[in-house]
């Protein structure tokens, strides 16, 4: 047991919790599988990684620079306020965890039988239906901890050992379930690529494919727009994220204060002039855009070659589902602008009225969720329903954010530690479980896990023949599709 545990750490420090190093062994593997010479497979290895990491410094540059601007707001007006984002969502419910007098350390042996249950779902892919090992480790970490909480808070009785088998056996359900459903829209947006989403709005994606359709009309996407005069230079998404950005975070840097951003921001220089911070630091926006399409593009193109080898040999019509920032490399770059900014918008309407009702909780608008959900959401609903979508779609998503927010952050008692997850399938699904577990307990649970498990059976029926074809072979998967339907 002792050398298993051990054995187990070095894989969850080393490459579990480590997309970068995951995605290069697969990619390595998945080359070797396919019998080419060692030195592609190792090229193949250190293209995955380098295009993970740059990734990695987008994201990071995103997150790192933007979220303490959000989280500002909460001190400049001196409010008691949860923080919707995973972050934040995850040092509040470690804090519950360890205040309920509980180890935190849990995390470490739930990540492993729900990774483990996630991958045994796919090896009876013929029973379970389910397609997709989710692979986002960090990603991975942040659920396990909100989750970690929610079954303590629904069944506070219960000993380690059952809390961590209860909640392996969930967790690894969910991240099967629902990644699985975004195959259909992933595949499709991205022509093939053989990956589908493994983050936290993956419902939000299934139902974004579902409805852009009926919302827009995808003739009239943001790649058709023809814009007059000189909005012309919005087509060109450095210039239209830049100008946007530097009126959104102007605005709300304006808001904050020099002062305040000076202690939020240690390298605001004391001799820099304010107006061209703001400027710099608002570009940046454009600046991380730029790379993480770059990053995204390098490890996306080899992870989509060499899986075919684990979908040939291995496991016939699976396949890996990574972070949402793939798909970027897939959608029109403003598609990703507008999402964000629309999910603001929703995001301060519900805020305001929040305010307005007097909410026994408020929520303050957190970057994760509000930029990478909703860039996201309008990345597959410019793509089936233009930009009329890509602006409805993160709007209402903003505002369920924040009311699925608040609703979680008070029932599930993490309001007073200062934040909740926050992403869309946490103000959503999540909140559904966690009442359905706390009433019902046991039997909650047990209606919880069946009924995820019922979902991929539903999609296989809707499309029995090409159910496992758009996996593992998109280009026969299309191509027979066209001959059944003429
Ligand atoms: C998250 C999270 C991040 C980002 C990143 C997006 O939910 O915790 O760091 O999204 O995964 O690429």
């Amino acid at each position: 047991m002792e050398i298993l545990l051990s054995v187990w750490k070095f894989f969850q420090v080393n490459i579990l919790t480590n997309p970068a190093f995951f995605i290069g062994f697969i990619v390595l593997i998945g080359y070797l599988l396919l019998k080419r010479p060692i030195y592609e497979a190792i090229a193949g290895f250190i293209k995955a990684i380098v295009g993970y990491l740059i990734l990695n410094v987008a994201a990071g540059g995103l997150v790192n620079n933007f979220r303490p601007i959000l989280a500002g707001l909460k001190d400049r007006f001196n409010l008691t306020a949860a923080v919707i984002d995973p972050y934040f969502g995850q040092t509040a419910a470690q804090s519950a965890v360890e205040n309920a007098g509980r180890s935190f350390s849990l995390m470490m042996i739930v990540l492993l039988i729900a990774f483990i249950f996630n991958i045994i779902l796919v090896l009876f892919r013929k029973q379970t239906k389910i397609r997709t090992v989710f692979i986002t480790g960090h990603i991975m970490v942040q659920q396990s901890a909100t989750a970690l909480w929610i079954v303590i808070f629904c069944f506070p009785e219960l000993a380690d050992t059952q809390v961590v088998v209860m909640l392996g056996l969930l967790l690894g359900t969910y991240w099967a379930v629902a990644s699985n459903l975004t195959v259909e829209a992933t595949q499709e947006l991205t022509e093939g690529a053989g990956f589908a989403v493994g983050h936290q709005q993956m419902f939000g994606i299934w139902i974004t494919d579902k409805i852009a359709g009926k919302i827009g009309n995808k003739e009239k996407s943001i790649e058709h727009l023809k814009l007059p005069g000189f909005l012309q230079i919005f087509n060109d998404n450095v210039v239209a994220t830049g100008i946007l950005m530097m009126i959104f975070f102007g605005a709300i840097m304006g808001i904050l204060g020099a002062d305040l951003m000076h202690e939020i921001d240690k390298t605001f220089a004391v001799d820099r002039n304010f107006v061209f911070y703001i400027m710099e630091k608002s570009l940046n926006f454009a600046v991380y855009l730029s790379i993480l399409q770059l990053g995204v593009k390098m490890f996306v193109a080899e992870l989509t070659e060499s899986f075919q080898g684990i979908s040939d040999k291995i496991l016939p019509g699976s396949m890996p589902a990574v972070d949402c920032a793939a798909t970027y490399g897939f959608g029109h770059a403003n598609a990703v602008t507008i999402g964000f900014l629309f999910g603001a918008l929703g995001q301060f309407i519900s805020i305001i009225g929040l305010v307005v009702f007097k909410s026994p909780v408020l929520i303050i608008t957190g970057f994760v969720p509000v930029f990478f959900d909703n860039a996201t959401f309008a990345v597959f609903a410019n793509r089936k329903g233009g930009l009329r979508a890509a602006m409805i779609i993160p709007f209402v998503s903003g505002i369920i954010q924040v009311l699925g927010g608040a609703f979680a952050a008070y029932y599930f008692g993490l309001a007073q530690y200062g934040g909740w997850h926050g992403n869309f399938d946490f103000d959503t699904v999540w909140p559904v479980i966690g009442v359905l577990m706390k009433n019902f307990q046991y039997v909650g649970f047990g209606v919880v896990v069946l009924a995820l498990l019922a979902i991929p059976q539903f999609q296989y029926r809707k499309n029995r023949k090409g159910y496992f074809k758009i996996a593992e072979n998109y280009e026969e998967y299309i191509s027979e599709m066209e001959e059944a339907k003429a």
